[in-house]
């Protein structure tokens, strides 16, 4: 089991429409030249043949860069293409079935929402790498998000988990400071960085703040 080393503090998850008229892949390059530390190619509404079209040109839009391309749900689309993972969310395919598919190497995500969902998690072991916990805050970029959790919820569920966390929904850039205190391990944005008219200084923004930030284990829990 070779997994690559990965880097959940700035993670950017693609919406194809949010990006507008400067497409997926011209985003994704001006947030990773921004420092974004992962990529998860999201696209529901895209067809199987479109998701590998565009995940090979994410690819290679990445390729030397040293930051990994993740698919949404799609374990089949990552494996056709060498994608670095997976991230899938609680109605998905089981996690053993997708690793199954995308073998010992690439990474594998779950979407959680509550103490139930992060607890059943840890039994997958090894099978899992990382954990999306959220909504934090209420979103508009996901028409079937659950309620807002908060960041007590956030801190309490990050705590509770056997793997790292990255939390998701409603994150702007005021708010990375929160989300690092509550001792998540990166902010997940759709909204923060696609669209932006900016996308390159939205992201080395979010970078920035998460740098400076502290969490808890660095002693500033209160
Ligand atoms: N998943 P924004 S919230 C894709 O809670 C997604 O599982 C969520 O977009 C979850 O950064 C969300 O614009 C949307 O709020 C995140």
């Amino acid at each position: 089991m070779t997994r690559p080393a990965f880097d959940l503090s700035v993670y950017l998850v693609t919406d194809t429409g949010q990006c507008g008229a400067l497409g997926v892949a011209e985003t994704v390059r001006r947030a990773v030249a921004g420092g974004a530390t992962l990529v998860q190619l999201r696209d529901p509404d895209a067809s199987r043949a479109e998701l590998v079209a565009l995940g090979r040109e994410l690819l290679a839009v990445l390729d030397g860069t040293g930051v990994p391309l993740i698919i949404n749900d799609h374990a089949d689309v990552a494996a056709e293409i060498g994608a670095d993972g997976v991230h899938i969310g609680q109605g998905d395919l089981a996690p053993d079935a997708v690793r199954a598919i995308i073998g010992p190497d690439a990474l594998l995500g779950l979407s959680t929402h509550d103490a139930a969902e992060v607890d059943a998690a840890a039994a997958w072991g090894d099978v899992l790498d990382y954990l999306g916990v959220g909504p934090v805050w209420p979103t508009g970029s996901k028409a079937d998000a659950a309620d807002a959790i908060g960041t007590d919820t956030l801190a309490a569920l990050a705590r509770r988990s056997a793997y790292p966390c990255v939390a998701i929904g409603g994150i702007s850039a005021a708010r990375v400071t929160d989300v690092r205190r509550a001792g998540a391990d990166g902010v997940a944005v759709i909204s923060a960085i696609c669209g932006q008219p900016d996308v390159e200084a939205a992201t080395r923004d979010l970078v920035q703040r998460w740098a400076s930030a502290a969490s808890p284990d660095q002693g500033e829990r209160r």
